[in-house]
């Protein structure tokens, strides 16, 4: 999705000299990859379209994973962006040296002026250490490699892990197939979310005049602003009423006292990623559908052992455990000025100057870097406004009025000291694990209202920098 948007903008801004290496055969990433049952985006779809390029084909409120694909692959092809993409080309290191980006491929080396790295960030499958996990006489496999060659009516399915994912999957899968056990380590708020569809005449409307979409692009954009983007971040009536509804939604919805026991987190909402979900609740009190509670003990070739010595039987084994959100660019090996390692100094976490840039490697921007306002923001307004940011310095190599950029030291170290100063007042650290914090034990999250990652975007300042200009 970031890929996509860098390539169009660059475009849109003339600039048709660039490479955009992809690893897969397919764009899509994400959304190519994720194919699992129930797959949907929890932002509003207008929202999480490119402020370029409407999408008038949304049919729901919340758009399903294909769609999006859908969507994604439509914007490459009406944009003509296939034709700079790579495919199948893995990019194993890129190293800045003699004033160029030198990136390495299979095919060898090749020289760029500037590298915008466009990698995602929830890629790399986190796979659980549980003994016995290799003697299952079933299939397994983790939720972003979902194999469809399984029939799944007949089969007794465990799902480990009730993040976003294990929800979805759980929300389609209970009471569809022969039995379901969802191991749950740690109970999650689930905030209720009518997934309401678009009808087929407001479809036909919007794809006659596409303006029609923007009004929703606007509403839409401002209700996840101004909901989802203030509530982890300050107490405060949006903070309360999410809350609210969290509880609501699991008094209203599970009668059964033990059950609601079982399902009743100890955190406060929204310290984890809220889930939005409309029939999840439901989904687990279908005929079948196990919540197990007790720790797993270890995996043997019939099934999963919990702590209790239960043996539940199962077919097939889904991991829905999450991925490594410190990966960022890596594995590709990233070397910066003088042999700098970003490994090396990302060592203690991964930092970096208004999430874009990183001291020490000249003329790299990042999309969806360090600290970008993942956990209370749409991602495509993120990636626009990151490649707005690397295009307004790209504007200016190429013009050859800057030949060389970097955020200096002191910048860097101030704007993560004020951040680290303003994470105390958000949900985030307020007592749970998640994949939101780091090794510091405090989020890799924008701790800000998602404008202000936008203003602080909008207007680069030069001073930040260090910049070689041109000599002539
Ligand atoms: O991953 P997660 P996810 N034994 O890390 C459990 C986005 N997303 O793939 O909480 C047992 O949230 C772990 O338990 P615990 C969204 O940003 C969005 O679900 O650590 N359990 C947890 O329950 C989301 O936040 C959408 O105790 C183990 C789960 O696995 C992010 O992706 C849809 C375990 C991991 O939850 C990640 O979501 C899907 C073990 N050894 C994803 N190890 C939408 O747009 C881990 N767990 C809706």
């Amino acid at each position: 999705m970031s890929g996509l948007c860098m390539a169009s903008k660059l475009l849109d801004a003339g600039i048709a000299d660039f490479t955009v290496f992809e690893k897969a055969d397919d764009i899509g990433g994400t959304w190519r990859d994720n194919t699992y049952p129930g797959l949907t985006c929890d932002i509003p779809s207008r929202y999480y379209t490119y402020s370029f390029h409407p999408n008038p084909e949304w049919t729901r409120l919340n758009p399903p994973g294909p769609e999006i694909l859908t969507y994604l692959r439509r914007v490459a092809d009406e944009r003509g962006l296939r034709r700079f993409i790579r495919f199948g080309t893995d990019v194993t290191c890129a190293e800045y040296r003699e004033g160029r980006w030198y990136l390495t491929t299979a095919d060898g080396e090749q020289a760029f002026d500037v590298l915008v790295t466009a990698t995602g960030i929830l890629r790399v499958p986190r796979l659980p250490s549980i003994t016995g996990l290799d003697a299952f006489e079933g299939p397994v496999f983790h939720s972003s490699q979902w194999d469809h060659s399984i029939p799944l009516p007949d089969k007794r399915i465990g799902v480990i892990g009730t993040g976003s994912t294990g929800v979805q999957i759980t929300a389609a899968l209970g009471g569809r197939v022969r039995g379901l056990s969802v191991f749950q380590r740690t109970p999650q708020w689930v905030c209720p979310w009518p997934n309401m569809s678009y009808s087929r005449p407001a479809r036909a409307l919007m794809r006659r005049w596409p303006a029609l979409t923007s009004p929703g692009y606007w509403f839409w954009g401002w209700f996840v602003r101004f909901g989802f983007g203030r509530g982890p971040i300050q107490p405060g009536f949006q903070r309360r009423l999410f809350s609210a509804l969290c509880r609501w939604n699991l008094r209203l919805s599970v009668r059964d006292r033990e059950l609601r026991r079982k399902l009743t987190p100890k955190d406060l909402p929204m310290c984890k990623r809220m889930i939005f979900a409309g029939h999840y609740f439901q989904s687990v009190q279908k005929p079948g559908v196990d919540v197990v509670t007790e720790l797993i003990e270890h995996v043997e070739p019939r099934g999963v052992r919990t702590a209790d010595g239960a043996l539940h039987e199962l077919d097939v084994l889904v991991l829905a455990t999450g991925f490594d959100a410190r990966a960022y660019v890596r594995p590709m090996n990233v070397i910066g000025r003088a042999g700098l390692r970003l490994d090396e100094v990302w060592a203690d976490g991964p930092v970096a100057y208004r999430s874009v840039a990183v001291p020490g490697f000249p003329n790299m921007f990042m999309l969806m870097g360090p600290h970008s306002p993942v956990g209370n923001q749409s991602l495509v307004p993120i990636a626009e406004d990151q490649a707005d940011y690397a295009l307004w310095w790209i504007r200016r190599i190429a013009e050859g009025e800057v030949v060389e950029a970097e955020p200096t030291e002191t910048a860097t170290k101030s704007y993560n000291e004020d951040m680290k100063a303003a994470m105390p007042q958000t949900i985030w650290v307020s007592g749970c694990s998640s994949w939101y914090l780091g090794k510091d034990g405090l989020p890799e999250l924008f701790p800000w209202v998602p404008e202000r990652h936008a203003e602080l975007l909008a207007t680069p300042d030069p001073r930040d920098f260090e910049v070689r200009a041109s000599q002539v």
